[in-house]
C-alpha cells in the first residue's frame, strides 16, 4: 500500500497497513532548509513563485517519512485577491492595511475565480503532484470563512476578536454578506486546487473555537457548509475540517461538513470520536508542545493516542495544531517513525 493510499483510505474509514501521519505546518522555520531559503526570499515571494513553493513543499517530504505533503501557501493571500492589502511584517505576523469595518468596505470586496487570483498556488500544486509521482498524497487547503473574516476585520492576529464579534452582533447583515463572499471565494479556491491535483483538502477554521456553539450555528455553520459543498461540486475529494478549541462544538463542525474532523489536544480522541459518531474519520491530536519533550515522552504520548482509538479505521495522526518554531527536527522524525512502527498492522 503506497503512503498516498494509506491516507486516502483513512479519509474513507477503510483499513490501512499503518496509521497515516502528516503534520500541520510541516514546512517552516523549525527546518534549517526553510530558514536558508527565507534568508533570500520573503514568505509571499516563496508562495507566489511556484518553483520555490514546490521546493519548500518537498523539504519535509525529503527529510521525513510522511504520508502526505501539504502545498506550501498561506490562508491569507486569498484576501489579497479580494482587494485587501496583506503584508507579513517581521516579528509581528500578518497585517491587513485596509481592514473591513463597514458595510461599504464589504461591498467593495471582489469575488474572483481562483484561476485569476491564486494561479501561482494552482501551478505549484501541479508541479508538486508530478514530483510526488503518486507515492505521497498532496493536500490542498484554505482558511475557512470565520478565520479569514477575523483577520480581515481585525487587521491581523487577535486574542479576543472584539472587532470581528462586534461586527457580527451589531451588523449581522454585513457579517453574513462578508461570509457569503468569503464562502464563494474559498469554495472556488478549494475546487480549483482539487482540479489542479490536490488529492485531499483541508479547511482551516483555526480560530472558530472562540465562538459559542450557538453563535457558530447561527453565524458560521451555513457558510462553512457552503464552502464544502462548492469544494466538492466537481470531484468527490476527501476534505478535512479542522479547528482548535472546538471540543464543545464537534458535532456542529461535522454538520457543516467534512469526511475527516480535525481535533486538538484538549479532548481525548476517543471521546471526540464518540461525540462525532461512527460515520466520520478523525485527525489528531498530539499537543505540538510535546515535540519539545524527550523522545521517550513523545513516544508515550503518541502511543496513548493510538491506543485510545485502538486501530479503528479512519484515524489520521497529526498534531492538534501546527508544528511550532524551534521544534527539534529529530523529534519530528522520531514521532513519524514511531507512529508507523507502533500502528503497523498485517495486510
Ligand atoms: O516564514 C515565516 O514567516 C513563517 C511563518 C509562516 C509559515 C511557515 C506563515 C506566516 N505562513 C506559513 C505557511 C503556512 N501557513 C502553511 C504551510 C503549509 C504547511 O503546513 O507546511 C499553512 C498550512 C498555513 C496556514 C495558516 N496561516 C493558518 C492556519 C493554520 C494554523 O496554524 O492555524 C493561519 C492562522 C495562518 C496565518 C499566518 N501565517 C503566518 C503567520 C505568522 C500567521 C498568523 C498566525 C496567528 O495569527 O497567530
Amino acid at each position: 500500500m503506497s503512503q498516498a493510499d494509506r491516507i486516502l483510505r483513512a479519509c474513507r474509514r477503510e483499513p490501512v497497513d499503518a496509521t497515516p501521519i502528516w503534520l500541520m505546518r510541516q514546512a517552516g522555520r523549525y527546518m534549517a532548509e526553510y530558514r536558508a531559503l527565507r534568508k533570500r526570499y520573503s514568505i509571499l515571494e516563496i508562495i507566489k513563485t511556484p518553483d520555490l513553493a514546490t521546493e519548500v513543499t518537498l523539504q519535509p517530504i525529503e527529510a521525513f517519512n510522511l504520508d502526505a505533503a501539504i502545498i506550501f501557501a498561506d490562508i491569507l493571500p486569498v484576501l489579497e485577491g479580494m482587494g485587501l492589502l496583506l503584508e507579513f511584517v517581521k516579528g509581528d505576523g500578518p497585517v491587513i492595511h485596509n481592514p473591513l469595518r463597514t458595510a461599504a468596505d464589504v461591498e467593495t470586496l471582489a469575488v474572483r475565480p481562483a484561476e485569476e487570483t491564486l494561479h501561482y498556488t494552482l501551478t505549484a500544486i501541479q508541479q508538486v503532484r508530478q514530483a510526488l509521482d503518486g507515492q505521497v498524497a498532496l493536500i490542498g487547503f484554505s482558511g475557512a470563512p470565520f478565520t479569514l473574516a477575523s483577520y480581515a476585520i481585525e487587521g491581523g492576529s487577535s486574542r479576543n476578536y472584539v472587532r470581528a464579534k462586534s461586527l457580527m452582533y451589531e451588523q449581522p447583515q454585513t457579517w453574513h454578506s462578508l461570509l457569503e463572499k468569503l464562502s464563494s471565494t474559498v469554495g472556488d479556491y478549494l475546487r480549483a486546487q482539487a482540479a489542479a491535483g490536490a488529492q485531499v483538502l483541508q479547511l482551516f477554521d483555526s480560530w472558530v473555537g472562540a465562538l459559542s456553539p450557538a453563535d457558530y450555528r447561527e453565524y458560521v455553520l451555513p457558510h462553512s457548509k457552503r464552502v464544502i459543498e462548492i469544494a466538492k461540486s466537481e470531484q468527490d475529494v476527501p476534505l478535512i475540517h479542522f479547528g482548535t478549541g472546538t471540543s464543545g462544538m464537534l458535532p456542529l463542525l461535522k454538520a457543516a461538513g467534512g469526511d475527516v474532523i480535525g481535533v486538538d489536544w484538549r479532548i481525548d480522541l476517543a471521546e471526540a470520536w464518540t461525540r462525532l459518531g461512527d460515520d466520520v474519520a478523525v485527525q489528531g491530536n498530539l499537543d505540538p508542545v510535546i515535540l519539545f519533550a524527550p523522545v521517550s515522552e513523545i513516544k508515550k504520548q503518541a502511543a496513548r493516542i493510538l491506543d485510545n482509538v485502538k486501530g479503528r479505521p479512519g484515524h489520521i495522526f497529526n498534531l492538534g495544531h501546527g508544528v511550532l518554531q524551534h521544534t527539534p527536527v529529530e523529534h519530528v522524525a522520531a514521532l513519524i517513525d514511531f507512529v508507523h512502527e507502533y500502528s503497523a498492522r498485517d495486510g
